[in-house]
């Protein structure tokens, strides 16, 4: 066999690649894309920072001062290039149903059709990374690989820290291994002689999934979860079609252990939309009043969870990074984060300070000046007159998870951890109460398929819209929704008839705001008051709180208030239920459920029939 050839040269793969699948189709891949140049990244330390080095000589990144900041950069993206960009994402599964009515699709052949043409040639003057990285502790049963081709060396680099990358994936790859292969470009191919820009990147954006075949295709954007496959292109959309043909799940879920004085360990999996605290609960520091108490953090942002034998449902974080929003964290909303971000840390669209340091809104007092994350000047007062922000609103860090000091001992356990309970936590400033607990499976299906929330700067487009995010996947779902439902009906059929008991499901909303337009609820490590009084459900021994229309509810004296001034009357501001409101939210669930008609489980227009009896009562 002749060896696979890049514009006639042939392709030199390292000696420890072997696998026959890969390097043809990186043969495949440069001879479409034909790039300068191809390296294999070795995911060592030599490796990044030469890269880190490149991308700063580049002007794509500046070094930070070393003494503040140490090991640590800043990028600054293009300002057309700062978020998802969920109307150019696109689910080309062979069926339009089969994608669904949430998402956009394309049929495959005319998306291949589509990106031939715009792949043709699109790392001209650029060097192809090959990245390989695990999804999930190396060698896992419940971890996967990928590959991600990227003419980006930010990705290449984001990439090592938000996963675990590098040559040991060969091994576990070895000469007929599956990967899924992730091709990334972004769009901005260089003729010979022409000067790159700091953040190269196209008008033109495609982020496509082809479910059947387990492929990613991205064109045009170098940000985020555009860009680095193993995220959420990877790890929801198309894990949540794995998870479908094999019996587990993928979902957009922190996993958070929390261990009592007495020593006894839960863990919790909780899913809230982007941009809506996630990072913040799964590093939560328990408050005055609860000594003794500890949460340590498994993951910040996905969850694979897989049943066993037992009837029991076990979690890993796919993820090894945390890639969090900068803005709106400081040393009391999220301190262990704030520590987390000490060194070696990527910074993007944060502003720079006078003495090479970072600041983002909400970190603390304001500098007198700094340069905003578009490169301009930036003081209070400029701010007070245009309102410009010195960071974007979805500014980022890319952080190891070894740099959390409330890491979890368990993270990188291959066989996971046990989950306990389900937090479903949407962002209203109404009608939906602190926390609710389902009376059954059905009931937190219900709540969680009907889930609405606010937008935020995690997506491109308009902010603080409500709109129906079930799961809180409604970006990240990767086959129809309905049929989503059903997988989460019948795995709780199955669990139940294994006699395990199933993890219990809550509803929360830290989010509701009084009559001043202002926050009720504390949030932050206040949350504990919550978290202490589900466990206290999990283990059987809180009081039996206050039965409304959608469920369990606590009664103000079923929390515990040691350390914090929060009257009965704020309480029944986040928990009161009113009725019109909810008669409004229930005219909604029924358009929901009209748009996702196709295959609706019947279960949860028969929960809802229920909810208005109540409600009617
Ligand atoms: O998808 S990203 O990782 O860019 C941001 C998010 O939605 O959490
Ligand atoms: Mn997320």
């Amino acid at each position: 066999m002749n060896a696979p050839t890049m514009k006639g040269l042939p392709i030199q793969a390292p000696s420890y690649v072997k696998n026959a699948k890969l390097i043809a189709w990186v043969a495949e891949m440069a001879a479409l894309c034909k790039p300068d140049a191809i390296h294999w990244c070795d995911g060592s330390k030599e490796e990044y920072d030469r890269l880190c080095q490149q991308l700063v000589d580049a002007g794509t990144f500046k070094k930070l001062n070393p003494a503040k900041r140490p090991g640590s950069f800043l990028a600054m993206s293009d300002p057309s290039d700062v978020a998802r960009v969920e109307d150019r994402t696109f689910i080309c599964s062979a069926q339009k149903e089969n994608a669904g009515p949430t998402n956009n699709w394309m049929a495959p052949a005319e998306m291949r059709a589509t990106l031939q043409p715009l792949f043709d040639g699109c790392m001209k003057g650029r060097t192809m990374y090959v990245v390989p990285f695990s999804m999930g502790p190396l060698g896992s049963p419940i971890a996967h690989i990928g590959i991600e081709l990227s003419d980006s060396p930010y990705v290449a680099v984001n990439m090592r820290i938000m996963t675990r990358m590098g040559k040991a994936v060969y091994e576990v790859l070895g000469t007929d291994g599956e990967f899924v292969p992730c091709v990334h470009t972004v769009g901005a191919p260089l003729e010979a002689g022409q000067k790159d820009v700091t953040w190269p990147c196209n008008k033109t954006k495609y982020i496509v999934h082809y479910p059947e075949t387990r492929e990613i295709w991205s064109y045009g954007s170098g940000y985020g979860g555009n860009a680095l496959l193993g995220k959420k292109c990877f790890a929801l959309r198309i894990a949540s079609n794995m998870g479908r043909d094999e019996g587990w799940l993928a979902e957009h879920m922190l996993i958070l252990g929390v261990t009592s004085p007495e020593g006894k360990k839960h863990h919790v999996a909780a899913a809230f939309p982007s941009a809506c605290g996630k990072t913040n609960f799964a590093m939560l520091i328990p408050p005055a009043g609860f000594d003794g108490w500890k949460v340590t953090t498994i993951g910040d942002d996905i969850a694979w969870i897989k049943p066993q034998a037992d009837g029991t449902l076990r979690a890993i974080n796919p993820e090894a990074g945390y890639f969090g929003v900068a803005p709106g964290t400081n040393d009391l909303t999220n301190p262990n984060c704030m520590a987390s971000l000490h060194r070696d840390v990527i910074f993007t669209n944060v502003a720079l300070t006078g003495d090479g340091d970072v600041w983002w809104e909400g970190m603390g007092d304001a500098p007198a000046h700094c340069i905003d994350w578009q490169g301009k000047d930036w003081t209070p007062q400029i701010a007070k007159e245009t309102g410009a922000k010195a960071a974007h609103p979805n500014a980022r860090f890319t952080v190891a998870a070894t740099n959390n000091p409330a890491l979890d001992e368990a993270w990188d356990d291959p066989k996971g951890v046990k989950i306990d309970a389900f937090i479903f936590g949407g962002r209203r400033s109404t009608t939906v109460p602190l926390v609710t607990e389902a009376r059954n499976w059905v009931e937190g299906v219900y709540m969680a398929a009907t889930m609405g929330s606010e937008t935020t700067a995690a997506a491109a487009g308009q902010q603080g819209v409500v709109r129906r995010d079930p799961f809180a996947m409604l970006p990240f779902m990767g086959y129809n929704m309905s049929d989503y439902f059903q997988h989460w009906l019948d795995l709780g059929k199955k669990l139940q008839a294994s006699g395990a008991q199933l993890p219990k499901i809550y509803t929360t909303n830290w989010f509701r705001k009084g009559a001043d337009g202002k926050f009720v609820w504390p949030g932050y490590g206040e949350n504990m008051r919550v978290l202490k009084w589900m466990i206290d459900r999990v283990e059987g021994k809180a009081t039996e709180g206050v039965e409304h229309i959608t469920g369990v509810s606590p009664r103000y004296e079923d929390l515990n208030w040691t350390g914090l001034d929060f009257s009965a009357e704020q309480f029944a501001t986040v928990t009161s239920i009113d009725k019109a409101a909810w008669q409004a939210e229930l005219k909604l669930h029924t358009e929901l459920f009209q748009q996702l008609a196709h295959h609706l489980p019947k279960e949860l227009p028969e929960t809802k029939a229920a909810i208005e009896q109540r409600l009617a009562a």
